[in-house]
């Protein structure tokens, strides 16, 4: 028994290490409301661990809160005595601080459903912060589109009535354990739009300041969601999501989201996908008796393997076992007995995809 806690223990080390949420199937929902955070103490928190650097330093570190390792934070963009890139205060917040910094959410320890948590971020003129975290395809599919839902809340108000703040959303596929590099895409569907923009006054003087981002007034009516399409995330490939704050002229709002729900709704699989490598495919002749011969071209060296499949899609006869094949011109010849004569794809599949051609079996 003791051995058996013991395992556990370290199971439960291994998958906190490995930093990312999964996604194992099309249509199954990954959810995240973030009330592993902490409830205090208000204005706690320390640097994160850098995944390349250590603790401390360096660009897209972990964020702070070891109850969520996944979610990353970046002093996006920097100024006056804050340099972008370097390290980001995050903490425990209910709203009072408006210093620019990644925040844990909530209401103070102690008052009503303090353990409800979020992730938020406030913007000022030494930081424009971003949160981000990332999604393991292992479907075996090549996903295609995932729909993401999230609420909004507030937890200070701006001061300035002629300024609409926004919390932008970008995703990324693949790439390194960062929320700072490569090619980011924004969802404008997704992004999160103040909910009382003309609060204050155009001077920003009055009513900026902290607010319950629980209450009503200080949330979205309903979750803030879109489908993203046009994805190609193939299995074993991480999506990125991050939410980018911007520093605005006077006081800021403090934006936060929680409930997120990521769902992959489309995948396409591997076995459907045409192999660019695979130039062309004939089989004869046609129809086949006794035996038949299939000719393919290859444009570059492929493991190569080739099956017979029925009208429905199921694979009903391996006829070659997968081997490296060079590149140009190949035929292979095969034999029907054994095969209940019908109408055939024969399918010439790579690492990448298959291309395939009809063969009637004849008595
Ligand atoms: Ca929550
Ligand atoms: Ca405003
Ligand atoms: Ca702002
Ligand atoms: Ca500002």
């Amino acid at each position: 028994m003791k051995q058996l806690v013991y395992t556990l223990a370290l199971v439960l080390l291994a998958s906190t290490a490995m930093a990312q949420y999964t996604i194992t199937a099309l249509n199954t929902q990954v959810t995240e409301n973030f009330n592993g955070f902490p409830t205090s103490p208000i204005g706690g928190g320390s640097q994160g661990v850098d995944p390349a650097n250590g603790p401390g330093g360096g660009l897209g570190e972990t964020f702070s809160l070891t109850a969520l390792p996944n979610w990353y934070v970046l002093r996006r963009v920097g100024g006056g005595s804050g340099t972008a890139g370097s390290p980001l205060f995050s903490g425990v917040d209910n709203g009072t601080d408006a210093s620019g910094a990644v925040y844990n959410y909530g209401t103070a320890f102690g008052t009503a459903s303090d353990n409800n948590r979020m992730i938020g971020s406030i913007g000022s003129s030494s930081t424009a912060p971003s949160f981000g975290t990332s999604f393991l395809n292992s479907t075996g599919l090549t996903v295609t589109a995932i729909s993401v839902e999230f609420s909004g809340h507030q937890w200070r108000t701006g001061g300035r009535s002629d300024i609409n703040e926004i919390l932008e959303f970008q995703h990324r596929v693949g790439g390194g354990n960062d929320i700072v590099n490569g090619t980011w895409v924004t969802v404008p569907a997704l992004v999160f739009n103040e909910l009382n923009p003309t609060n204050g006054t155009t001077s920003g003087a009055g009513s900026n300041g902290p607010v319950n981002g629980t209450d009503a007034a200080n949330r979205t009516a309903s979750p803030i969601s879109a489908t993203i399409t046009g994805l190609s995330i193939p299995n074993g490939t991480r999506i990125w999501f991050r939410w980018n704050d911007t520093e605005d002229t006077g006081n800021d709002n403090a934006f936060a989201i929680d409930n997120l729900v990521v769902t992959a709704t489309t995948g396409t699989s591997t076995e459907q996908t045409e192999s660019a490598a695979v130039t062309a495919v004939n089989s004869y002749p046609n129809p086949a008796r006794g035996r038949f011969t299939v000719e393919f071209g290859l444009s570059r060296p492929e493991k190569v393997s080739i099956s017979l499949y029925d009208l429905t899609g199921s694979e009903r006869k391996l006829l070659a076992a997968e081997r490296t094949m060079e590149a140009g011109a190949h035929q292979m010849e095969f034999s029907t007995d054994q095969i209940t004569p019908g109408l055939y794809m024969v399918a010439v599949k790579t690492s990448n995809g298959r291309k395939t051609t009809k063969v009637v079996v004849a008595e």
